[in-house]
């Protein structure tokens, strides 16, 4: 039975991967940062099935720890400072843990055991303010957040320990993906929450910012499974994880409220205070390598997904109220 380490379990994407790599026979540890309260929600399901340790990616012996103790063959880097506001807020604390963290980790498998491989979530937010569309492997990066320059160190600090020390290091650059286990903060799940609250009477309006933005949005269950098939290649490598379609924000508030049968212009207020410093515009990825090498490609689409976000949010109120 191989093992697997996953850094970032509690998150949206550790609790899909953790149940990807459970389906495929390894057994998986989650590392969890020391809170006072314990924050398995996405995990309730499968909580006894995967190991949980304590770790920080801000403090260095306790990953050499973790990897001694369990041994992994894959680590899976997906803890971060994932909010690209807070980003602008707390800068210097999004470094440590989404730049430095990576070092942190590539550092602790040099000394334990090179022959781990590896994989950093990098992000489409490196493409910014994009000198290409659509976005590839080789488009030039140009972060527009603390968050997105960070994640940009993230990637090229994995390449240079492969090309370095030939650490068996990959760097998955995804687009925008969500699902029901999506962080309320982040644009999708804000809308799909607040359409499924004004149905039910539970909230009367929903203050949003940037309507223009374009996103490539996919489904979260899909891109974990790319993030798997990057470790199982023969080389190390880059790959971008996107659908190809670009939608603005506005087109997905119409889509979800159109669901619901509202007229989203009757709920939705712009609001300044959403409007970052810097913005991304549009971001549409070419996910023609992952396909060709990986075999892999997406199973949801846009309306598909806006529409089982808004179901299962839907689901959850009602149950709420019961
Ligand atoms: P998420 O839901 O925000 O989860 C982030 C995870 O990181 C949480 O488990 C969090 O733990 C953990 N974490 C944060 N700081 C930590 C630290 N110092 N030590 C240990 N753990 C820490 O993010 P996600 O959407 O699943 O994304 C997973 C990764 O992919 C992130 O690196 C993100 O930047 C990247 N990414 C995401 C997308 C996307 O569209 N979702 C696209 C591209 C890249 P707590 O529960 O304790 O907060
Ligand atoms: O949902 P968002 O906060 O996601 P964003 O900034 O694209 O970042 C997400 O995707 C990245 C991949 O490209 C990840 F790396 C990152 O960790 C995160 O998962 O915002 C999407 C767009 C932005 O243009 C934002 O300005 O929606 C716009 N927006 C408009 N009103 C809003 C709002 N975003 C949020 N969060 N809240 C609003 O009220």
């Amino acid at each position: 039975m191989p093992t697997a380490l996953v850094t970032g379990v509690t998150g949206q994407d550790g609790s899909y991967l953790a149940e990807f790599l459970l389906q495929q026979g390894y057994k998986v540890i989650g590392m969890v940062r020391r809170t006072s309260t314990i924050n398995f929600e996405r995990l309730k399901h499968i909580q006894r099935q995967i190991e949980i340790v304590q770790g920080d990616l801000l403090d260095q012996m306790s990953l050499i720890g973790i990897l001694q103790d369990h041994r992994p063959q894959e680590v899976y880097n997906l803890a971060a400072q994932s909010f690209v506001p807070t980003s602008f807020s707390q800068p210097v604390l999004t470094g440590e843990f989404t730049a430095l963290g990576v070092t942190r980790m590539l550092e602790a498998i040099r000394f334990v055991d090179p022959q781990i491989r590896f994989y950093q979530a990098s992000s489409s937010e490196m493409f910014g303010k994009v000198m290409e569309v659509p976005q590839r492997e080789t488009t030039p990066l140009y972060p527009r957040s603390p968050y997105g320059v960070a994640k940009v160190y993230g990637h090229w600090i994995t390449i240079n320990y492969r090309e370095s020390y030939n650490l068996f290091g990959c760097s998955g650059i995804l687009f925008n993906h969500e699902s029901p286990r999506r962080g309320l903060e982040f644009v999708t799940h804000k809308i799909t929450d607040a359409a499924a609250r004004i149905k039910l009477g539970l909230a009367h309006e929903l203050h949003l910012g940037n309507l223009e933005a374009r996103r490539d949005w996919g489904y979260a269950g899909d891109y974990v499974r790319a993030m798997w098939l990057m470790l199982q290649q023969d080389a190390p490598d880059d790959y971008v994880v996107a659908t190809g379609e670009t939608h603005s924000v506005q087109e997905f508030v119409e889509e979800a409220f159109s669901y619901l049968d509202l007229d989203w212009k009757q709920y939705v207020v712009q609001d300044p205070k959403y409007y970052r410093p810097a913005e991304v515009d549009l971001l549409v990825g070419d996910p023609a390598k992952a396909g060709a090498k990986l075999g892999w490609e997406p199973t949801v689409n846009f309306r598909q997904l806006v529409r089982l976000m808004v179901d299962a949010d839907l689901q959850t109120l009602q149950n709420n109220e019961k």
